[in-house]
């Protein structure tokens, strides 16, 4: 008895959360602001892989970047985005392991009415419960590295079934991880996501991040066009 009560709840608790992530997708889309999230485990890269992309969107033809930096309990990454010259907002969750709809809103008005032509969300260290909660962007992106191991697809597939891309990072570390099985990930990952985008990169060398960034652009126009 109390455990269906408990599934209807967090049924209501997702469903409202859709509703508000639905809104807020469409009104970025109308001012020309393409949202992307980004998550993957503690560690996985993604603070180095936004500073990487950053850089390349903003070589390559110019681009307005946000960011919002969410943290159970720390600003060091969003410091490390504002000393790289990029706007930045901290999202302190006070030790929750997602980020929702409520949290973004706050977190993007801090922004102050600032057009941008992307605005990324580095997501919650965790491979696991931000897969659930729609945080309003227009594009998820998972990141995997190199070192946690390909089998992660077998052992946490609600992520990789819910991203748009796959992002296999740190691929600079291939050479001393010989048992990372490039086919078993990219087999077992289609199998739960057959439309699954996959880029291997590395933010240290360079590698894929010219291919992920002209990625991203051409989405954020296809999107712009339902506008
Ligand atoms: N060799 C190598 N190291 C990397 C690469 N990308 C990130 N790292 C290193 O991996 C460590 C973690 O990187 P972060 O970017 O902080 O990872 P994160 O996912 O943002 O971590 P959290 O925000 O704590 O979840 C750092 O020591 C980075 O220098 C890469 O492409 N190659
Ligand atoms: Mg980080």
């Amino acid at each position: 008895m109390t455990e269906l009560r408990t599934i209807e709840i967090k049924q209501e608790i997702l469903a409202e959360n859709s509703r508000e992530a639905d809104a807020f997708r469409a009104a970025r889309r109308a001012e020309g602001t393409y949202m992307i999230d980004i998550m993957g485990s503690p560690g996985a890269g993604k603070t180095t892989l936004l500073l990487a992309l950053i850089e390349k969107l903003r070589s390559e033809g110019g681009a307005e970047i946000g960011v919002i930096e969410a943290d159970l309990a720390s600003d060091v990454d969003a410091l490390k985005i504002k000393e790289a010259g990029v706007a930045a907002v901290e999202l302190n969750t006070k030790n929750v392991c997602h980020v929702e709809m409520g949290m973004v809103e706050q977190a993007y008005a801090a922004f102050a009415g600032k057009k941008f032509d992307y605005v990324f969300l580095e997501n919650i260290g965790n491979l696991v419960c931000p897969a659930e909660f729609d945080t309003g962007c227009h594009c998820r992106i998972m990141l995997l590295s190199v070192p946690e191991g390909y089998d992660k697809v077998y052992k946490y597939p609600p992520m990789f079934a819910v991203v748009d891309a796959l992002v296999v990072t740190k691929f600079d570390y291939l050479p001393l991880n010989p048992d990372f099985d490039r086919q078993a990930l990219r087999e077992g990952a289609r199998a739960l996501n057959p439309k699954l985008e996959i880029f291997e990169v590395s933010a240290r060398t360079g590698e894929g991040m010219a291919e992920l960034a002209s990625w991203l652009r051409a989405r954020r126009q296809e999107e712009l066009k339902q506008a």
